[in-house]
């Protein structure tokens, strides 16, 4: 079977691991999680590595290399979703790897390097308001606070950590030491139209674009629907609404900027009261740090604004920030070397979507491989990208590890 065949049968059969029967929802530290995080874990021992499940929930397989003094090669990405999520965001890099140890060990090959491969569980922070949970494990740059951070159901993530059979005051023993790592490298769909579009099947990443996220909570008055006069009104979610607008009027309107509110609930929601709580999410991204961190401080005055005309409060908690972060140049080249071997076009880009390999941004060496996906369309069910497609990004992996020095 050929490796992006190969690829995909184990996509489905992961897809099949689901927190909501029907659809595909695999939240960090959940029971899909765990059954998802075992099978990954039995997968790299039949693929010839020696299997963990590390104190913040990743699974870690290590595969030796013939020079015991040689560094170690991270290869990986994450088993997490988003609600309703797709097949691929994440698992197609970790699943990739797997794959492509289980080849070197069935020829009987080992690198001088070690490989280490790693299937994150918290890349896409939608259980708790920090993402890169695990691979700021990994970073050293894991931050013991996250561990009060509170599920939707009050549960914490220190407690959802021992649940699920780890133990948070061993984190900062799975810091990797800069020293003895090559660099970490990512194999990830591109959750954008690009490639598809320019008729390419693979890219270079770049840069990762920094992101911040928050919360906005806006308290007005509740009231009832059928008496409190217009004018008299102090509604929570037509401000919010008139906030929101505002979001996606900054990201439209600035360069290089993103604006998104994916989430507004409404407290005490009922048809026939005027809103009186309603909170909702921020996430603004760009490559420059500097225009992100304008495009927050506009914002919070433009609610600010908003809700002293409208006579409500809001608050603005920016619960998680993360700096772009520049790929390493030298696995750029590696990455870019396969290519050319392989006698594929070189095209570079910058990455919109954040990813595991940002969190060692400073840290350690990263770098990141793009295939094209149908559509661009990602976190989202209809989500995919052809086994062909796989195929080309498995062999360009492949041929960057047969030829990285140590
Ligand atoms: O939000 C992101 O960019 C990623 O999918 N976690
Ligand atoms: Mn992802
Ligand atoms: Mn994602």
């Amino acid at each position: 079977m050929g490796i992006g065949t190969a690829i995909a049968a184990r996509l489905e059969a992961l897809a099949a691991i689901t927190d909501e029967p029907g659809r595909l929802t695999r939240l960090y530290l959940s029971p899909a999680h765990r059954r998802a995080a075992d099978l990954v874990a039995s997968w790299m021992e039949e693929a010839g590595m020696r299997a963990r499940i590390d104190a913040v929930g990743n699974v870690v397989g290590r595969y030796e290399g013939t020079d015991p003094a040689a560094k170690t090669l991270l290869i990986g990405s994450h088993i997490d979703t988003v609600r309703n999520a797709g097949r691929f965001d994440g698992m197609l890099g970790v699943v990739a790897a797997i794959e492509l140890v289980g080849r070197l060990a069935a020829q009987g090959r080992r690198r001088p390097f070690a490989i280490e491969v790693v299937a994150f569980g918290d890349e896409e922070g939608v259980r708790f308001a920090s993402a890169l949970g695990g691979s700021r494990a990994l970073a050293g740059r894991f931050d013991p606070a996250l561990l009060d951070e509170r599920d939707e159901n009050g549960v914490s993530r220190r407690e959802a950590l021992v649940a699920f059979g780890c133990d948070p005051a061993r984190i900062a023993l799975e810091a990797r030491n800069p020293a003895n790592v090559l660099g970490y490298v990512e194999m990830h769909i591109e959750q954008g139209p690009v490639l598809e579009r320019e008729g390419l099947v693979v890219a270079v990443v770049t840069a990762i674009n920094g992101a911040s996220r928050g919360r906005v909570r806006v308290s007005g008055e509740s009231g009832h629907a059928g008496t409190v006069p217009m004018a008299l009104r102090h509604d929570a979610l037509a401000a919010s609404a008139e906030m929101v607008l505002e979001v996606e009027r900054l990201g439209a309107t600035t360069p290089d900027l993103v604006a998104t509110v994916g989430r507004l609930e409404g407290e005490d929601a009922a048809p026939n009261t005027v809103p009186g709580a309603v909170s909702f999410t921020l996430d603004i991204r760009s490559p420059d740090d500097g225009v992100r961190h304008a495009a927050v401080t506009a914002l919070s005055r433009s609610i600010a604004a908003i809700a002293e005309r409208r006579g409500v409060a809001a608050r603005v908690d920016i619960g998680y920030e993360a700096p772009a972060a520049p790929c390493d140049a030298r696995l750029q080249v590696g990455l870019a070397d396969a290519l050319a071997r392989l006698g594929l076009p070189l095209r570079r880009m910058p990455s919109g979507a954040g990813h595991d390999a940002m969190a060692f941004s400073g840290r350690l060496p990263f770098a990141m491989l793009f295939v094209r996906c149908r559509d661009g369309i990602s976190h989202n069910p209809a989500e995919y990208a052809a086994p062909k497609d796989i195929e080309t990004g498995a062999r360009v992996l492949a041929d960057f590890i047969d030829h990285l020095d140590t």
